[in-house]
């Protein structure tokens, strides 16, 4: 697991990943070099691209360039079977773990297991939670499943843990791309906590002192879409917050 144990590694000597999401369906075609460009010389650890719903045929050919110009891991955040390419580094295969339709627990990851296989794309098990962040979110919608109270952390420690247990190597614990609220901090301390699997922590987070906090509770990896795509100067200063840790 090539990308995977990059990742590890950048844990173990910065403390955390920073990571930014390219949605290739922001209609973000003009600044897609800017984007990665700055990427590659603000300490950003990786790009993940994906999205829910993709709302052209040419989300393709943008993952082609960003893969031409990164010189970090492009990663393959997938909203649906259909998405998949041969220019990703690897994958977060994922499933919905916090949801209860079967398509997206089980369904999607079966009609991609041989797609992925053969185009030998690095696969990384992850466990999804999608997490109330106060505005109902296209995942929620797309994915037909209803996100987790954010004032039940003990529901959320229970579906980390089976996530553990099932043996995904990472937790993302989503509040919805441009949520209103992030995950809780006391929430990401508690799974931290009662579980021992990396946590990526992502949906919400507009400052870099809002992403400092949550490595601070216990984040391995933070994500970034939102907050970065219309000033791609905030990049180097949430990598400076991210590899901060105390
Ligand atoms: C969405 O967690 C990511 O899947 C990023 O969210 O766009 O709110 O940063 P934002």
């Amino acid at each position: 697991m090539i990308v995977f144990d990059k990742l590890k590694k950048i844990v173990k000597e910065k403390g955390a990943g920073f990571i930014v999401l390219i949605d290739p369906d922001r209609k973000n075609d003009k600044k897609l070099e800017t984007l990665v460009e700055n990427a590659n010389c603000s300490g950003v650890d990786a790009i993940l691209v994906g999205g829910s719903l993709m709302m052209d045929g040419r989300s393709h050919d943008r993952v082609a360039r960003i893969k031409d110009i990164a010189n970090i891991p492009v990663i393959f955040f997938p909203g649906g079977v259909g998405q998949i390419n041969e220019y990703y580094d690897a994958m977060l295969f994922m499933s919905v773990i916090s949801g209860r339709n079967p398509h997206y627990l089980i369904g999607e990851q079966v009609i991609a297991a041989p797609i992925v296989k053969d185009l030998g794309i690095e696969a990384i098990p992850t466990g999804y939670m999608l997490l109330d962040g106060g505005s109902a979110t296209t995942v929620e919608f797309m994915s037909g499943s209803l996100p987790i109270p954010m004032d039940r952390p003990d529901i959320a420690i229970a579906h980390a843990l089976a996530g553990q247990y099932l043996g995904m190597k990472l937790i993302y614990l989503e509040a919805g791309s441009g949520a209103k609220y992030p995950v809780p901090i006391e929430t990401i301390e508690q799974i931290d906590r009662e579980t021992n699997v990396s946590l990526v922590v992502g949906g919400g987070i507009r400052t870099p002192k809002e992403a400092a906090e949550r490595v601070n509770a216990g984040a391995s990896f933070i994500v970034i879409g939102t907050a970065i795509e219309n000033s791609s100067e905030i990049m180097a200063e949430f990598a400076i917050a991210i590899h901060s840790k105390d």
